[in-house]
Formats: C-alpha cells, sequence, structure tokens
C-alpha cells in the first residue's frame, strides 16, 4: 500500500513528506494505522546528525499510537482493533534482558538506528525502488506502519490516542528515571536541568514519588511555569542565576539527594553533580551529539562525595510493564498527559512542529496523520 510518510534522507535536510510503498505485515509483525505520533528530540538529533542512523532514506517517528489493522502469521496476543502504543525498545522475549523483565535492555536496543525490521529484512520502499528503513523499528512519521509484535503494548480502547502517544517516550522515560533509575522517595529533593517533555515527566515522576522538593532549570520562561503546573516547588532561570548556588539557597546549603540532567549533559553535568547532596544521584536522561566524547567530572569529588552517576533510557523499567501502569495511574488522576500536549499539527506540518519544539514553543507537539 501507498503511505503518507515523513522520510528522512540527508542531516540538516527538513523530513520530506512524501509516499512510501508499504508490504504487508510478515511472520510476526503487525499493520498500524498511526493516529498519533508525538516530536520527541530524538527524532530531531537524527534530523540533525547528531545522532547517527545506518542508513538513509528512513522514516522516523518512535512515539507512536494507533490501531491494529491486519496481522501476520504467528501474532499472539494482539487483534485486529486493538488499540496500540509502540515501544522505541522491542522486547525480543528471549534475550538474558528480556527473561529477566527487563526489556528496556532487550538485546535488540542496538539494531533500532539501523532501518531494517527486526528480522533484518525491509518493509518500505521509495518511488526510486530503494529500501526506506524504519527509525527504532517503527518508523511512525507516517499514516501506518508495519512492526514486530515485540514493538507494540495493547492499551485500552477508550484512552484518546493522542494521549496514549505520549506514553511512547517521553512519559515513561521521565517519570521512570525518577521511580526506578534514582527510586525517588517521600520527603526526597530533586533538581530536574532542562524541563522539556522528559524533564517536565521528571518532575511528575518526582511528584509522584512523594518527593516535597522539586526544582526545575530551564533557560525558557515559558517551560519554568510550565513545570511549575506538574508539580515544580521552585524554579531556577538557568541563564542568569548560579545553578549550583540556588539550589544550595533552597536546600539549606546540603545539595538535592537526586539530580536530573535533561538537557546538554557536557555542559550541564557538572553543575547538577555540583547541586547534589553526599551519596546522592545525579541522572542523565538527555542524549548527546554523537561526536561529545567526555562530560567532566571531578574523580577526586566523585570519590569523596559517594555519588552516583547513572544513565536511564525508557525510565529503566519494562516499557511492557510501565505503559499500562501509567495508563492507569492517568485515570486515577495521579499524572497528567492532557496538558503535555502544547499543538497539534497535520503530517505535512511536521517540520513546523520540530521548529516550535527547538524554539521551546512547545512541551510537546503531536502530529495526527490523518487530521
Ligand atoms: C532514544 C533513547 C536513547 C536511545 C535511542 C532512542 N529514545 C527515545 O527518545
Ligand atoms: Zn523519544
Amino acid at each position: 500500500m501507498r503511505v503518507r510518510s515523513a522520510v528522512f534522507h540527508r542531516p540538516g535536510d527538513p523530513l520530506s513528506i512524501e509516499d512510501v510503498e508499504l508490504d504487508p505485515p510478515q511472520a510476526g509483525e503487525v499493520l498500524v494505522r498511526i493516529e498519533a505520533v508525538g516530536l520527541c528530540r530524538t527524532d530531531w538529533h537524527v534530523m540533525q546528525g547528531e545522532r547517527r542512523v545506518a542508513m538513509s532514506p528512513m522514516v522516523l517517528g518512535h512515539e507512536g499510537a494507533g490501531v491494529v489493522e491486519a496481522l501476520g502469521p504467528g501474532v499472539t496476543g494482539i487483534e485486529v482493533g486493538d488499540h496500540v502504543v509502540l515501544t522505541f525498545i522491542p522486547g525480543c522475549g528471549e534475550c538474558r534482558w528480556c527473561r529477566q523483565g527487563r526489556e528496556h535492555l532487550c538485546a535488540l536496543g542496538p539494531r533500532i538506528t539501523q532501518g531494517p525490521q527486526v528480522d533484518g529484512s525491509y518493509r518500505r520502499k521509495d518511488a526510486a525502488g530503494r529500501d526506506v528503513g524504519a527509525f527504532c523499528m517503527i518508523g511512525a512519521f507516517a499514516q501506518y506502519t508495519v512492526v514486530h509484535q515485540a514493538s507494540v503494548v495493547v492499551v485500552d480502547r477508550d484512552l484518546p490516542l493522542d494521549l496514549a502517544s505520549l506514553v511512547a517516550c517521553g512519559v515513561p522515560a521521565g517519570i521512570g528515571a525518577a521511580r526506578h533509575r534514582a527510586r525517588v522517595k517521600a520527603g526526597d529533593s530533586v533538581l530536574v536541568v532542562g524541563v522539556g517533555g522528559d524533564g517536565v515527566n521528571v518532575v511528575q515522576g518526582a511528584k509522584l514519588a512523594g518527593a516535597t522538593t522539586i526544582i526545575a532549570a530551564d533557560l525558557v520562561a515559558r517551560k519554568l511555569e510550565w513545570a511549575v503546573g506538574f508539580g515544580a516547588t521552585h524554579t531556577i532561570d538557568n541563564g542568569s542565576s548560579d545553578l549550583v548556588a540556588a539550589v544550595h539557597a533552597i536546600t539549606d546549603g546540603v545539595g538535592v539527594d537526586h539530580a536530573f540532567v535533561c538537557i546538554d549533559p557536557p555542559r550541564t553535568l557538572l553543575p547538577a553533580f555540583r547541586a547534589t547532596a553526599k551519596a546522592g544521584n545525579v541522572v542523565v536522561t538527555a542524549l548527546t551529539p554523537a561526536d561529545e566524547s567526555s562530560m567532566p567530572v571531578p574523580p577526586l569529588e566523585l570519590v569523596t562525595s559517594q555519588k552516583a552517576i547513572m544513565g536511564s533510557v525508557y525510565g529503566f523499567a519494562s516499557p511492557r510493564v510501565q505503559i499500562p501502569e501509567l495508563v492507569a495511574l492517568y485515570r486515577k488522576g495521579a499524572i497528567r498527559l492532557a496538558e503535555l500536549v502544547t499543538r497539534r499539527y497535520p503530517l505535512d506540518a511536521i517540520n513546523d512542529g520540530y521548529a516550535d519544539l527547538v524554539a521551546g514553543r512547545n512541551l510537546r507537539g503531536v502530529v495526527l496523520p490523518f487530521a
């Protein structure tokens, strides 16, 4: 079938809106009609050449939700008509990590920037007959996609699909970083550096975990206002203030129990580290361009302060577990989803959506491919 898609060709170019020929689902795969897909910064990093992918053309987009329209042979536990959230790391179910229930560490993870399907072949061709890849084995910037069942989580049918798309990446990444990576507890203090799509979810994850001091730091005043809506108790304008001094002023000179680096780690890690209390946690969730090879951490300070510096992807817990749990928390009113969406775009306007993201105008833009 011919499918309207937003395709990556070369770093620095906008996404190209074009028809891509999509094959039917093969063994273990499903055809999904994409109803909503979030504009996450990771795809922007790919468009800028900061996160390298192995091939082009490639359909980007990994924060997708939609409706199953067809099943290939051998699919189990998924029906036509099911509402699904796509996971940007598949859970093969067979590797040592999946057998431990840790699908966020699935052995297939390193292949998500390669382009082909889980079985190594392609389902998409462009007008010139070339193979077209699918970012994260998903390729959700399109009206339809074919994905392996390992990339699918079924969700309740009455959850609006634009909100469901958010629990595919930004929401579990942020909330999970607080709950599962740092293990924030009631009464803890937290600093979040960079309160965009990821960071604002760290803020609501910290609030959910019972943190009583939640400090949001950002260069963009509007983002600080949004962060307060999600539970931040204090804000720091990271352009004009000394972050370390400001955090110490708020925490009686102690520093925070947990700091989250959600933007530009090479520049924000050291102040976040120094704003953290002894024996505290520093969690890095933001991606860094591949040509940046180091971050400054004074070794003596690391040892003597007894702090932990850790990375976190997908909220450091299985998307299969987190996604239904986050939907349930949303239903109970314990987390916010609707307030994350700043603007909705048709697929043709996807580059405008990214312009809004990089200009700091959006918390989350969501593309509705059939709008
Ligand atoms: C990213 C997270 C880090 C690895 C590449 C994909 N996912 C979503 O934004
Ligand atoms: Zn993402």
